[in-house]
């Protein structure tokens, strides 16, 4: 069975997604990074970093949100979860991932390191600003992209969608207004999925276990 490493409302949550929709079971192991669990011995020899999320299967250790929802769906080819390898529609599928990671969740994680995460000597209040700013930009070539898709790749929902939806639920937390209309209906068309919603309930159950 497969074991994701994870901290409730982090970047593992995507990961639980993924494996909600792919419709298999998983062992959820709960860190508490506020805690420094990430920092342990232990949980370093599998991530490094430190951080969240990590996927054991058997002898194979990913770290990485989009690289371990692209390693779920290949894994479980019947999810549909990732276009086939070499075809059109795979490329269009790895460029959206990686414009997620790149263009519209950088700024996020600009304003959440500069607003909590690094300690206060280390935030610089001058670039919250542009942040804003910067998610707008790339809010705006995302509406673009989606055009009047149902998902972003066409009809079908893929992980590219899952890791669009967990940034925009996250922009949405930090008020972060979805200036185009059909990028806000889109955001809510997801994020009222069941298997987001059976994300948040392992979640909170998981978190509360001694
Ligand atoms: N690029 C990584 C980022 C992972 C990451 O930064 N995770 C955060 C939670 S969202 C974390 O574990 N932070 C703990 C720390 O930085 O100490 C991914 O997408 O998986």
């Amino acid at each position: 069975m497969l074991t994701v490493y994870g901290c409730a409302n982090t970047r593992s949550s995507r990961v639980l997604w993924a494996l909600e929709e792919a419709g298999t079971e998983y062992q959820y192991v709960a860190v508490d990074l506020r805690a420094g669990a990430g920092w342990k011995p232990e949980y370093l020899v599998l991530n490094p970093g430190g951080k969240v999320p990590t996927l054991v299967d058997g002898e194979t250790v990913l770290t990485e949100s989009a690289a371990i929802c692209t390693y779920i769906g290949d894994r479980f080819p019947a999810s549909r979860l990732t276009p086939p390898v070499g075809s059109p529609e795979r490329a269009r599928y790895d460029q959206w991932c990686y414009f997620v990671l790149s263009e519209l969740e950088q700024p996020l994680w600009t304003l959440a390191k500069h607003l909590f995460a690094l300690p206060e000597r280390r935030r610089v209040p001058a670039v919250l600003d542009t942040a804003r700013w910067e998610f707008a930009v790339a809010a705006k070539v995302l509406a673009a992209g989606l055009g009047r898709r149902e998902f972003i790749l066409g009809d079908h929902f893929t992980a590219a969608d899952i890791l669009i939806a967990h940034t925009l639920a996250w922009a949405l937390g930090f008020e972060l207004p979805l200036e185009q209309d059909h990028l806000k209906t889109y955001a809510e068309r997801l994020l009222a999925r069941p298997a987001w919603a059976r994300v948040q309930e392992r979640e909170q159950a998981e978190s509360g276990k001694p």
